[in-house]
């Protein structure tokens, strides 16, 4: 296989920047283009060795830097690896990477660093997409379901469903090879339960995916409520920004503002919309129209109510509208005389936060009430959990197999049938760990990755 070299870090200028070099001549190149200031010789440095030296391209002084080696098969990629780092200029790094090339490397191509990896046993595909699912993380909560995905949550997972499906298909072969010996050992009534078992869990496997997704992006949340309530004060307090313009003018806010916060250990995606009311108001009224489509798209409902006035017709409106999402219900304003008739709202809700906007206390009762609502705070995906559409489309077809394979045993079809649902729902749980891929399937899982990783 080609010696592949691609820059590791982002193009922009920074501290440092990794020339990443893989491949059996990786040393021979790190060799010609790096040398080091003690003059000791880099083909003979051992693995997990590191120097300071010099980086040239022919006779030119590129830079100094230092030189980390990796010896196969202990390194990311499993081959002979080095890196390379200088400082963080766009065009140093560009050069020393030219340089690589000068002395007999390839460019990478994007995640051919990975996919070597993944080619040299080194971690499975499930373990191969982690990477760039912890590269994207920007939450705590994500970053460890990635990092435990990284380590072969989902691979075991998916193994141990397998293990199941395998040892049905393995007792049917039996059965039929020797059916005489075998007709006290097969009990149809076991392996169907396995058979529910298995659909169970893929069934559980399967939601994980939409959970992931809400952790990976953040939850899309509305913040709705009629005129002056004060949810731009409130889009301002959660966000700690003056992103939202506020006044005591009603319908200040017409297009939707949106932000991004992590409120309860929750990354919300958060949008302030316009205030519900008939309005003869061109501008306002597409404004209300923009938050009945958000208020759609949103997974929790912030819905703000004003403590200080009585409710009307809008606030009711709003009720319907918001009727059968995760709503927390927030009667703002605690800070002046209460006239609403706060148990209209407790009964349509439950639950009734009365809070002041303007008080920063309130941040913490909001974001337990969001983390409660949302289920996502208490989620543990650390067990593993279905990351991207891939990994989705076969354990739903493994999951459609072994449903076709309990029918199949539940209507008296002959065992042979039923082995065979059971071993198309093995290939499509081999095709999901890629122990059984297709070269095009790999190829379009790194793809995505950038070049370097
Ligand atoms: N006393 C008090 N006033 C508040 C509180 N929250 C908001 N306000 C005031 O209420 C008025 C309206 O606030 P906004 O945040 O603009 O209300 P809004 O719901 O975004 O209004 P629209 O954008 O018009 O739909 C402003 O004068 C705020 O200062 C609060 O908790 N207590
Ligand atoms: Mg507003």
């Amino acid at each position: 296989m080609q010696t592949i070299a691609a820059i590791a870090t982002p193009p922009a200028q920074g501290g440092i920047a990794v020339i990443r070099v893989s491949g059996e001549d990786a040393v021979r190149i790190a060799a010609e283009v790096f040398r080091p200031l003690s003059g000791r010789s880099v083909t003979e440095m051992k693995g997990y060795t590191a120097c300071y030296g010099e980086i040239f391209d022919g006779s030119t002084r590129l830079d100094d830097g230092v030189l980390l080696i990796y010896r196969a098969p202990h390194s990311y990629t499993g081959e002979d690896t080095a890196e390379i780092s200088c400082h963080g200029g766009v065009y140093a790094a560009k050069r020393v990477l030219s340089a690589c090339f000068g002395a007999g490397a390839s460019p990478a191509q994007a995640g051919e660093f990975t996919k070597r990896a993944l080619l040299n046993g080194k971690m499975s595909l499930t373990q191969a997409e982690a990477v760039a699912d912890v590269i994207a993380a920007q939450n705590e909560q994500y970053l460890l379901c990635a990092g435990a995905q990284r380590e072969g949550a989902l691979y075991r997972r998916i193994r141990a469903y397998a293990d199941e499906l395998l040892s049905i298909v393995t007792l049917i072969q039996a059965w039929i090879d020797y059916p005489d010996e075998m007709e006290d050992e097969f009990d149809g009534n076991l392996e169907a339960d396995k058979l529910s078992r298995v659909i169970a869990e893929l069934d559980r496997l399967i939601a994980s995916h939409g959970e992931g997704q809400m952790l990976r992006s953040g939850i899309p949340c509305a913040i709705v409520g009629r005129p002056n309530v004060g949810k731009s004060t409130l889009m301002n307090l959660l966000t700690g920004t003056e992103r939202s313009i506020v006044t005591d003018i009603e319908g200040t806010t017409r297009d939707i503002v949106e932000e991004t916060v992590t409120l309860g250990g929750v990354m919300l995606r958060l949008a302030d919309c316009a205030g519900i009311r008939d309005t003869q108001d061109t501008v306002e009224h597409i404004g209300v129209e923009r938050m009945i489509k958000k208020l759609g798209e949103a997974s929790v409902v912030l819905a703000v109510f004003d403590l200080s006035r009585p409710l009307t017709d809008d606030d009711r409106r709003l009720m319907e509208l918001i009727g059968g999402k995760r709503v927390v219900c927030i009667a703002n304003k605690s800070d002046l005389a209460e006239i609403a008739d706060v148990s209209e709202l407790e009964q349509r809700f439950g639950k009734v936060l009365r809070i002041s906007a303007k008080d920063e206390d309130s941040i913490r009762v909001i974001a337990k009430a969001v983390s409660e609502i949302s289920g996502l705070g208490s989620l543990d995906l650390t067990s593993g959990f279905i990351a991207n559409e891939r990994q989705r489309l076969c354990a739903e077809a493994a999951r459609d197999f072994t449903a076709q394979a309990l029918d199949a045993l539940g209507s008296g079809m002959t065992l042979d049938a039923v082995g065979i649902m059971c071993e198309n729902a093995l290939d499509k749980l081999y095709e999901l760990s890629g122990e059984q891929v297709s070269e095009t399937v790999v190829d379009n899982v790194f793809r995505r990755f950038c070049v370097g990783k």
